[in-house]
């Protein structure tokens, strides 16, 4: 393995040098992988600086969609080209299993294509129904200059569901990425550049969230703030958005409900349960974290997940057949452990796991399934972020959507059952931005996301999450000669 070294890219070039990095070592082995420039408030100025230039004054947004399109679908083939560059970055930084990193990249290729289609269907619309000599045309016109902060759980994948949909649209874009996992970030500016994105369209500067984070969300030169992260924080770019009355979107985390009705085709569920929770290591916002169950099938349902969970590969990333890899970083690993202990204390049956994964170099932590999980207890309303799943039992379907609304959270919620009016009947009763039946963190380019109540507001993805980053603006034309209002 060799150290790759980061310094900011700012105006469609990477720095000389930099101050100060920050060092990352792999959660997984403890090997240094990478080194990020550590930014200031002038790294941030000069990035959004050139952002705003190339906005402004610069050809990007000014280009056709035809030919926004284009470069788009270059960079998509770049990225294929770099494919195990980008994946194995994914993995030595992230600690994430190599088939799900790559499932990351491919992803991002999808997102980047469609994104590409919406560039050149970018439209507004017109009325000719107002009255004799009135027309209005309400022009779509891209956002402007776009701060993008990114968290550390899906660095590359989360980063496409915005950069291709901003550029879409023709704005220009600052990127803050987590400071644990920025090495994709800085690879995506670098390949969209050599695939004819302008100068000053594409800016990454790494560094501590509190420091260039804040001042790229105060920012003056900015004018729509796109924050993937936790809600403390999301709380915090609310905040500071206020300052200069900037629009924002939050995608935050979630506790999501993973509901199997007795009548689910229970094989699929088990895996359903599975991969709701430990995919990613269970460091997913949409993690099917919260499992419910229908009685009369508990018993049994809940003992084939356990006995599945106790046979996951926990280990290296880098092996084809690991399951779960590393925890992001040690002071992470704890908090989950917290978690797992408070669930022990509270009451709640640990059917599996509950430890750390002995004798290890990284941040392992054991496939944990408890039982008998109340809805007073920390583990049924905490985002946990690790591979801890809590199981719940019910009987009816009025109870299990309580139970599932029961949350501050409302980013997603999956139900398993054959019976069309269970699935159409819970999917309007839950409050989530999205739902899925019979699957689980399933999901398209073309399809938005948006959480409702503590997981945050905006779209992510499809046409909704383009719009986004395009406002609207009304031309109202009055031809022929205007009927007098006050001239005497
Ligand atoms: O998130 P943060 P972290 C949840 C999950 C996880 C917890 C903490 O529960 O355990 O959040 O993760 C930048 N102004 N999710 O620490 O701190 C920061 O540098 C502006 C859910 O990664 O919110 C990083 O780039 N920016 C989530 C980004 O914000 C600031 C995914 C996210 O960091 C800032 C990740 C500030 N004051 C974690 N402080 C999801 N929805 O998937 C930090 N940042």
């Amino acid at each position: 393995m060799s150290t790759r070294q980061y310094t900011h890219f700012i105006n469609g070039r990477f720095d000389g040098d930099a101050a100060s990095y920050v060092d990352r070592k792999s959660p997984a082995s403890g090997e240094l992988v990478a080194r990020f420039a550590t930014g200031d408030v002038a790294d941030m100025d000069r990035a959004v600086a050139a952002a705003r230039a190339a906005f402004d004054h610069g050809p990007w947004p000014r280009m056709s969609g035809m030919e926004r399109a284009e470069v788009l679908n270059k960079f998509a083939d770049l990225i294929r080209k770099n494919f195990d560059r980008l994946v194995r970055i994914e993995v030595e930084e992230v600690g994430k299993p190599i088939r799900f990193a790559r499932g990351d990249i491919e992803g991002s290729v999808g997102l980047i294509r469609y994104a590409a289609s919406l560039a050149m269907q970018m439209s507004g619309s017109t009325y000719t129904n107002l009255g004799a000599n009135k027309t209005a045309l309400l022009m779509r016109e891209p956002v402007g200059v776009v701060a993008l902060i990114t968290p550390w759980n899906f660095p590359a994948l989360i980063l496409m569901q915005k950069v291709p949909f901003a550029l879409a649209a023709g704005c220009a874009v600052v990127v803050k990425p987590s400071e644990f996992t920025s090495g994709s970030a800085f690879e995506l500016a670098a390949l969209a550049a050599e695939a004819g994105v302008p100068n000053g369209v594409f800016n990454v500067v790494s560094g501590k969230g509190s420091v260039i984070g804040q001042s790229l969300a105060e920012h003056p030169g900015v004018d729509f703030i796109s924050f993937t992260g936790s809600t403390r924080i999301g709380q915090n770019v609310i905040e500071a958005s206020a300052k200069n009355i900037v629009k924002t979107s939050l995608e935050l985390g979630g506790k999501s409900a993973n509901i199997v009705f007795a009548d689910a085709d229970l094989d699929a569920a088990v895996d359903g349960a599975l991969m709701g929770v430990f995919f990613n290591n269970g460091e997913c916002c949409v993690s099917g974290s919260r499992l419910f169950v229908q009685s009369s099938i508990a018993e049994e349902f809940v003992r084939r997940v356990s006995e599945s969970a106790a046979l996951l590969k926990v280990g290296n990333p880098f092996d084809e057949d690991t399951d779960i890899g590393a925890m992001i970083d040690s002071k992470h690993m704890s908090t989950v452990m917290g978690f797992v202990e408070s669930g022990v204390s509270e009451g709640a049956k640990l059917l599996t796991g509950g430890s750390a994964v002995e004798n290890s170099a990284g941040n392992f932590v054991q496939p944990t399934v408890f039982d008998h999980v109340t809805p007073q207890m920390t583990i049924f309303k905490e985002e946990i972020f690790g591979p801890v799943l809590s199981v719940t039992r019910f009987e009816t379907l009025d109870e299990v959507v309580a139970l599932a609304n029961d949350s501050i959270y409302g980013l997603s919620n999956y139900v398993w059952s054959k019976n069309i009016d269970t699935v159409m009947t819970v999917a309007s009763r839950l409050k989530s931005g999205w739902v899925q039946a019979n699957t689980v963190i399933d999901g398209a380019p073309q399809l938005p996301l948006a959480g409702v109540k503590g997981s945050g507001f905006g779209y992510e993805m499809g046409q909704a999450g383009f719009e986004e980053f395009t406002q609207i603006k009304t031309l109202f034309i009055h031809t022929g000669s205007r009927q007098p209002v006050f001239a005497k």
